[in-house]
């Protein structure tokens, strides 16, 4: 790479985890030497925040691209599967939000803390996993490390902003009108999200599991590098804002104490264990929204089996989930010199 900063081009910058990229880059102090909001038609023109100035949006066309060096997209899985070949393809390297890439076996799927070196190998499009995936790799990895992991049975508890703004309106609107004896209105989700919990996230496959549940199954094993790893999921939208919660419930082929788990979790990166019951702490979707990293408690030993444990698992989906793991990676393929299409 040049030794010039790049140019960086957020790709549905609008949205909810758009704008929380631009807020990341900000944060983390991404070396960049411009940042280009790009949009669909609906919302070029408009204004979003970037350190102290408003960048104005732009339309994303296929011709966007020249003299881009790094495009973050988080447009939809439609969008990114037309757009981002011709961001490949004029040596612009893309890192995308959207599940269109995910399973491609030409595109690395990456969690920086997990399989870093899987970027070595990118061809100009890299993948950043499911929400939910991605919190139960960073808790995972540590474990499947030092007692090979053999089965994973996990519940979802996930908040609204996953889903984008467009949710995060819907579940305010629906608490204010339930509030004051208006029947709701439910355009975005199919039934009241508001003191509701709908056991359906994405769309239902023919196999009886929604099409979020099977992301778990089969993000996890490409991440991990490992097919021998059983996961059988059940994900669940919940009135929550911001942070996906799990109950992970794994079997292991060696025996881990709920202490060992404790002391190995709490020094793997990107981890911090909240696990004091006695003082009735445990990770909370309220206080993780806002950070950025995976939280873990209620660690226990599973009675029923020889190797078991149970975790919860708690992190914030537009974060870790999204916008921050993205600009990760992007802080990686610069670290190892990795930015460009080769
Ligand atoms: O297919 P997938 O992979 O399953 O992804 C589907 C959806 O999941 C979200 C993302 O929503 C996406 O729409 N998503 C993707 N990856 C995710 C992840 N890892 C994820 N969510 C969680 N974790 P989103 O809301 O974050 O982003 C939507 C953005 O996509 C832009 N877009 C859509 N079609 C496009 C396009 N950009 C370029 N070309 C296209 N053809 C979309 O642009 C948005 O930026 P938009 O500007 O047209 O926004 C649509 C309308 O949304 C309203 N709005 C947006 N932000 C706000 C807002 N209103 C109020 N406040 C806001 N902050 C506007 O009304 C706007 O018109
Ligand atoms: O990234 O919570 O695959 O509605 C699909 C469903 C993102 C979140 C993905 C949700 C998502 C999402």
């Amino acid at each position: 790479m040049s030794k010039k900063n790049p140019r960086v081009a957020v790709c549905g910058a609008t949205g909810a985890v758009g704008r929380e990229m631009l807020k990341v880059l900000e944060q983390r102090d991404f070396p960049c030497s411009e940042v280009i909001p790009m949009a669909s038609s609906r919302s070029a023109g408009t204004r979003v925040p970037f350190r102290d100035q408003e960048l104005t949006v732009v339309e994303m066309k296929e011709d966007s691209f020249e003299g881009i060096d790094l495009a973050l997209f988080s447009a939809g899985g439609g969008t990114s599967r037309h757009f981002a070949p011709f961001a490949a393809k004029a040596g612009c390297v893309v890192v995308d939000n959207s599940s269109a890439w995910r399973m491609d076996p030409e595109c690395p799927l990456v969690v920086p803390e997990v399989n870093p070196h899987d970027l070595d190998w990118h061809k100009g499009i890299i993948a950043n996993p499911n929400c939910s995936t991605i919190q139960m790799m960073v808790a995972l990895k540590p474990i499947h490390d030092e007692a090979r992991i053999k089965r994973v049975v996990v519940s979802t508890y996930q908040a609204v902003s996953g889903t984008g703004q467009k949710a995060i309106v819907e579940l305010e609107n629906q608490v204010r009108r339930l509030m004051s004896g208006q029947p709701v209105v439910a355009d975005v989700y199919p039934h009241q999200i508001a003191f509701n919990c709908l056991p359906h996230i994405d769309v239902f496959e023919e196999n009886g599991y929604t099409k979020e549940e099977m992301k778990m199954v089969n993000e996890t094993i490409k991440i991990m590098g490992d097919e021998s790893i059983k996961v059988t999921a059940t994900c669940v939208r919940v009135p929550v804002f911001y942070g996906h919660s799990e109950s992970v419930n794994i079997e292991t082929e060696l025996k881990l104490t709920g202490d060992d788990c404790r002391a190995l979790l709490a020094r793997s990166p990107g981890i911090t264990v909240v696990d004091y019951p006695e003082k009735l702490a445990y990770p909370m979707p309220v206080d993780a929204a806002g950070l950025d990293d995976t939280f873990v408690g209620r660690i226990r030993e599973d009675e029923t089996i020889e190797n078991g444990l149970n975790l919860w698992v708690v992190s914030d989906n537009i974060r870790k989930g999204a916008a921050l793991n993205t600009v990760q990676i992007a802080e990686t393929l610069m670290e190892r010199d990795l930015l460009r299409v080769p």
